[in-house]
């Protein structure tokens, strides 16, 4: 037997967006409760799925006996629905960067880079993907592979998947990929750890981008993301190969002398690559005469002091780290810390 994993209360039925073309009862606040008391969730979305058979016939690759046997085994994490239920405070650009582009993460990933530079070399060279940008990424996520996570990710995504509706879709597909991914592995679902959301090894992945995007660098047909250094920044590379990464393409520039009220406006358009930059020069934008017109950019601004910003452009290497994690603060830390080896060498 399965335990019944999600006793729901359905608190309220107002739909906040009657013009959506959804089902209505996908737009239903719902309060979860459990037996183990966990504090109460309202959020507008509804669970995939409810309960169990639904879940398991949403995910047929795994047989009924398996997902007993895991059900069974794991954990619910309340500590968990706490931490990512917290609303989201966005920090300025200068304390982000304190915390993870400083001249301490710089200097660890210039050593990083000194003792494994021949490894850097070849990958950056089979991906066409720079190896101080590699080693940026699995500098912000893990400092360079030293801090991977210690919570089981069979029960943070357990947990996410049932306790928490709000992205109850996205880890219900992630738990479903998890169970693939141990089985294609053929490890155990409880021998892995990683982050309370369920990023796992050197570089954070999700189970999905595992499976999708995680490359064997070293060549024994094995892609340890958790353990192998090749393998993490294979993996990387590969990442932002397959989402968009030129060779020798532009990340970001400063700009400067620009009228602040259009940048200001621009800089609150979504990040994508929808401008070129004879759009933005026709707006009245400075950008130095190097940048091709041709070329695809956004603008961003970031905080460097207490309402003091300075403004920036993004290129088609920018969206591509971006697409690694959606923060334009995060990618600008990349790029510092990259060009903190660079200088270093
Ligand atoms: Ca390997």
């Amino acid at each position: 037997m399965f335990k019944k994993l999600i006793p729901i209360i359905i608190a309220t039925t107002i739909c906040a967006c009657s013009s959506s073309q959804q089902n209505t009862s996908q737009d239903t606040s719902r309060t979860v409760n459990t037996n183990s008391n966990i504090a109460e969730i309202t959020q507008e979305t509804i669970l995939p799925c409810e309960d169990t058979n639904c879940f398991i016939q949403r995910h047929p690759e795994i047989s009924p006996n398996e997902w007993e046997d895991f059900f069974s085994r794991v954990q619910l994490r309340e500590d968990i629905v706490k931490t990512i239920s917290r609303p989201s405070t966005s920090r300025p650009w200068y304390k982000f960067a304190q915390d993870n582009s400083g001249t301490h993460r710089i200097k660890n990933g210039t050593n990083f880079y000194k003792n494994n530079y021949q490894l850097i070399q070849r990958i950056a060279q089979e991906y066409g993907v720079d190896g101080e940008v590699i080693t940026a990424i699995l500098g912000i996520e893990t400092n360079y592979g030293k801090y991977t996570g210690s919570f089981k990710v069979a029960d943070s995504l357990h947990t996410l998947a049932f306790y928490f509706p709000k992205r109850a879709e996205f880890f219900q597909d992630e738990l479903g990929e998890f169970l693939l991914m141990c089985k294609e592995l053929n490890r155990d679902p409880f021998s892995f750890s990683g982050s309370y959301a369920g990023a796992m090894g050197m570089p954070q992945f999700m189970p999905s981008s595992y499976r999708k995007w995680a490359k064997d660098g070293d060549g024994d047909g094995f892609a340890d993301i958790w353990n192998n250094k090749a393998d993490a920044l294979a993996s990387v590379a590969n990442y932002l190969l397959v989402h968009g990464w030129q060779k020798g393409g532009r990340i970001t520039i400063p700009i400067y002398d620009n009228n602040l009220f259009i940048l200001d406006e621009l800089s609150e358009e979504k990040t994508a690559l929808s401008r070129t930059v004879r759009d933005l020069r026709n707006l009245g934008i400075n950008i130095p005469q190097e940048i091709d017109d041709n070329e695809r950019a956004f603008v961003y601004r970031l905080e460097t002091a207490p309402d003091t910003f300075s403004y920036h452009l993004g290129f088609n290497n920018f969206y591509a780290i971006w697409k690694y994690n959606n923060s334009r603060l995060y990618v600008h830390a990349v790029s510092q810390i990259a060009a903190g080896i660079y200088a270093n060498q």
